[in-house]
């Protein structure tokens, strides 16, 4: 008999449980719950920007990217000037910046061959750093020249184009102002594209924040055209 009052309880408890279950079905709780499912998955979630890293071979895009490395991940050390070697590949990194935003870093080479493939990463992007060694007046043509090429893609209109000054730790690197002179009328061009020239020491950290502040601010202001992607 015990078992059978034990099966019965049972049985009620099950019964019950289903009630509940197609009330809440069939009625306006469910829309609730799974709209706060939705908010609740959707706070957790992260908006991220791809922004890409460019300019000549030798410009400090690596280098850029282990200060940018150090500077948001806790604990991370920086591999030491003189040790970071031509990247041929590409290196990535994504970064909380602000408690607000997640900014995945793409550094992709800057050799000759290497530049043809950076068309491919054109549309996923949602943002361009570019790169300028201040120190290489020589093959400052080279530089203009690979800028261009890189505005004049279709897939790049409209997004924010940050044109950094480089090296200017240095006592022999080009002033702010001539390169700007130079970039600056590039920039005219843009038309739609929101752009910037920046100095920077990617060595000593000099400027990068502002870089950093720059390029996040842009993107985002930019969402509507490119939106983010949301991530955990
Ligand atoms: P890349 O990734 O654009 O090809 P790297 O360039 O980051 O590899 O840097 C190329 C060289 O420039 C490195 O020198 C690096 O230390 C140097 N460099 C990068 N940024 C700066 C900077 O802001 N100031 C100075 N003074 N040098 C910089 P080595 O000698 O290691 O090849
Ligand atoms: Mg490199």
């Amino acid at each position: 008999k015990k078992e059978a009052d034990h099966i019965k309880a049972q049985r009620v408890v099950y019964q019950s449980l289903f009630n509940f279950n197609c009330f809440c079905r069939s009625s306006p709780l469910d829309t609730m719950f799974h709209l706060a499912q939705s908010l609740y998955t959707h706070l957790m979630e992260w908006p991220e920007y791809s922004v890409l890293i460019l300019g000549l071979d030798n410009a400090g895009k690596t280098t850029l990217l282990e200060e940018l490395k150090e500077r948001y991940i806790k604990g991370y050390k920086k591999i030491p000037s003189g040790r970071i070697i031509p990247t041929v590949g590409q290196n990535m990194t994504t970064l909380a910046v602000d408690n607000e935003v997640r900014l995945k870093f793409w550094d992709v080479g800057g050799q000759d061959a290497l530049r043809e493939l950076w068309e491919d990463y054109y549309s996923d992007s949602h943002g361009i750093v570019f790169v300028i060694d201040s120190c290489d007046a020589e093959r400052l043509n080279e530089c203009k020249n690979t800028l261009e090429k890189i505005i004049n893609d279709d897939k790049v209109e409209g997004l924010p184009i940050l044109m950094l000054a480089n090296k200017q730790d240095m006592p022999q690197a080009l002033e702010i102002a001539n390169i700007k002179e130079v970039f600056n009328k590039m920039a005219e061009h843009l038309n739609a594209n929101d752009s910037s020239v920046l100095a920077i020491s990617a060595r000593t950290g000099e400027g990068v924040s502002e870089a950093v502040k720059w390029i996040k601010d842009r993107v985002v202001l930019n969402k509507d055209a490119r939106p983010p992607k949301f991530r955990k």
